[in-house]
């Protein structure tokens, strides 16, 4: 058994448009568990499973597509690297900066990225700029800053290394099963990973390694819904700061994702993402961010109007790791209870009375 070295030399290279000999910057990404959710199977009638992107190295699916950004951006001289952020891809930016010997900047909207995020941000050494103004703002000034100086723009809005690194996760997702599943169900923020598990799924189907493609439904949060409601929205809403975007800039390629798939593009409620999220950490043991946790809540939502047909199979994306938010996990649930070290007194607090 060889060991996993990354998904550029362990497996896809010759799937994403890197210059031949173009070294690999890896911190062993991808390779994620497929898990069968035996809770969610049994409650839909459905064979649904579950991608652990949240295993990535920086703990989210973005890293996919950042050891391909930042290997090609590396290799072409780059020496700075800059994106705007939600969280989780300055998080992995900074982390794969680092890996290269890259300095780093992030721009992310103030007082809504979680503390897990910003510190990954900040302990990689990027310098982080926090901007009085929506994800949307950032990714306007990173494009502008992007366009008029020495810095490589790592968003994945028209980076083809960034969206062909993110439509691996297809290519594991069909490796591992065969074939293509009839659905796949994820979030939606900016619309770059529905735009790139689809174009994954398309390139495999196209090279003759899978016999069919799955229907994408992809889900916002309801009050940050643009591709639902056809518009931007000025003041997005929703603590799944991870989704917290106005106007997604992989707009048309979400929309043809969609429309392509016979899929759908649907909004779920604050309280649907994060009953998902608690009964994924509760009953199938696997603790995905809030966000990551709409493709969940989307299923179950489809489920319970009588709009999912039994039997289907069914991938969701889990998009990110719920360890970097510890405010959302304390939030609610069974709280600590305090106890001197007394084997009697813990017994009592632990109500084993026999
Ligand atoms: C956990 O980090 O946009 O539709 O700046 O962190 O491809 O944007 C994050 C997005 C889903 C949405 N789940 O994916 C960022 C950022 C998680 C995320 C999404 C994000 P896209």
């Amino acid at each position: 058994m060889t060991s996993w070295n990354g998904l550029i030399e362990s497996r896809y290279r010759r799937w994403l448009p890197l210059p031949p000999g173009t070294p690999a910057v890896s911190l062993n990404e991808g390779g994620t568990p497929l898990l069968r959710s035996h809770h969610l199977s049994e409650l839909t009638s459905c064979e649904v499973w579950l991608k652990v992107e949240g295993a990535n190295p920086t703990g989210s699916f973005k890293d996919r597509g950042m050891t391909v950004a930042i290997s090609g951006a590396a290799a072409q001289g780059a020496t700075t690297v800059i994106c705007a952020s939600t969280g989780n891809t300055s998080a992995s930016a900074a982390a794969y900066a680092a890996r290269a010997g890259l300095a780093s900047a992030v721009l992310v909207p103030k007082g809504h990225v979680v503390p897990g995020k910003l510190g990954q941000a900040v302990r990689h050494g990027a310098r982080v700029i926090e901007i009085s103004g929506t994800f949307d703002d950032c990714l306007r000034v990173a494009r502008e800053l992007a366009a008029h100086h020495p810095v490589a723009l790592v968003n994945s809005v028209g980076n083809e290394l960034r969206l062909s690194g993110q439509r691996t996760v297809a290519y594991e997702i069909a490796d591992a099963l065969g074939d293509a599943p009839d659905v796949h169900c994820l979030p939606v923020g900016n619309g770059g990973n529905i735009t790139a598990t689809w174009g994954g799924y398309l390139a495999y189907r196209d090279a003759g390694l899978t016999t069919r493609l799955p229907r994408m439904w992809g889900f916002q949060a309801e009050g940050a819904a643009p591709l639902v409601h056809g518009a931007p929205v000025a003041d997005p809403r929703t603590d799944a700061g991870a989704i917290r975007i106005g106007n997604p800039a992989t707009w048309d390629g979400a929309i043809a994702a969609r429309d392509d798939s016979g899929g759908l593009i649907a909004a779920v409620s604050d309280e649907q993402i994060f009953a998902a999220y608690r009964e994924l950490a509760r009953r199938d043991g696997v603790f995905a961010e809030p966000a990551s946790a709409a493709g969940v809540a989307g299923l179950l939502d489809r489920h319970a109007r009588g709009l999912l047909e039994p039997g289907l199979r069914v991938v969701v994306t889990l998009s990110g790791n719920g360890l970097k938010d510890q405010a959302a996990a304390l939030h609610d649930g069974r709280a600590a209870v305090g106890a001197s070290a007394s084997t009697a007194e813990v017994a009592r607090a632990l109500e084993l009375t026999t």
